[in-house]
């Protein structure tokens, strides 16, 4: 991270803020990116859709689609394709709740950016997924930290009809051992527990990766448009296929290159300095 990351306002969630995403495993921040922004990334990932779809190019070395049908066109792996997606996977804010969710520093662990259109009515469901088990937490200092954070910001205004993301509110803490179709179940019974983001463009859902969550279904006729970062403490590995562009990297600062790479892990052991004692591997 740059400098200017590191000018985040920390702790970078109010205690509103804070207090939402420990009960309910996610929580909204609107219009943290600004028109500008919006409108950068909405561009490019159009373009990078155009391009695919009349050429069959990709935008770069190290990215993969992880759906190119026509309802669902998703490229993965960003950092290095735009600069409007570096802007945004280092974006100081997501950056400093990111680090503020996990309890230190993060690296980047995955990016995405998703066109979502309508599908056929026969075909709608909500294909409700974790990406990790609630047991990787840990509490320090009277607050619950989690080791898998995403920010995902949505591009287009979400209305209710607009399928915006979709959770199982509080499921982050549901044990990975209660079967999951059997939590499904028992929110369907009970749909107050099922929340469907609904914002103004350019806001960002925070949810541990561990809440039970899924693309909302798009009852309008209008496309839906995200990107999202993913984010874990430096010592963890980037998700298969989301490796850095290791040229890519070496052009960026030292602090986003760490960002990127996790580097600061590579840098073990360590000296020990800051204890005043002799330089030691620890
Ligand atoms: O499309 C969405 O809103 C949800 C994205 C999703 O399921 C994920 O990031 O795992």
């Amino acid at each position: 991270m740059s400098d200017a990351v590191r000018q985040i306002p920390f702790p970078a969630l109010t205690p509103a803020q804070r207090l939402h995403i420990e009960i309910y495993g996610y929580v909204v921040l609107e219009n943290l990116l600004t028109d500008a922004e919006i409108s950068a990334i909405t561009d490019t990932l159009y373009e990078i859709e155009d391009r695919f779809r009349t050429t069959g190019q990709m935008p770069g070395p190290h990215c993969f689609n992880t759906s190119t049908t026509e309802q669902f066109f998703r490229i993965d792996n960003l950092p290095h394709l735009a600069p409007a997606f570096f802007d945004y996977v280092t974006h100081p804010r997501i950056v400093g709740m990111a680090e503020e969710i996990t309890g230190g520093p993060v690296r980047l662990q995955q990016s995405d950016a998703h066109i979502r259109r309508p599908v056929p009515e026969q075909d709608r469901r909500l294909g409700f997924h974790r990406g990790i088990n609630p047991a990787y937490d840990h509490q320090e200092n009277g607050l619950y930290h989690f080791s898998f954070i995403k920010a995902l910001s949505n591009l287009t205004d979400l209305g209710p009809e607009d399928g915006g993301t979709t959770v199982i509110a509080g499921t982050h803490k549901v044990p990975a051992d209660v079967p999951q179709e059997e939590i499904v179940a028992a929110a369907m019974e009970d749909p107050t527990m099922i929340h469907q983001v609904e914002a103004p463009a350019g806001s960002t859902l925070l949810f541990y990766e561990s809440l039970i969550h899924a693309a909302g279904i798009i009852e309008s006729d209008k496309d839906r448009l995200l990107i999202l970062g993913g984010y874990m403490p430096t010592m963890f590995q980037a998700w298969n296929g989301y490796d850095p562009d290791i040229d890519f990297a070496a052009t960026v600062s030292d602090e986003h290159r760490a960002l990127l790479t996790g580097e600061s892990k590579f840098h073990w052991p360590r000296k020990r300095r800051d204890l005043g004692a002799p330089a030691q591997v620890i």
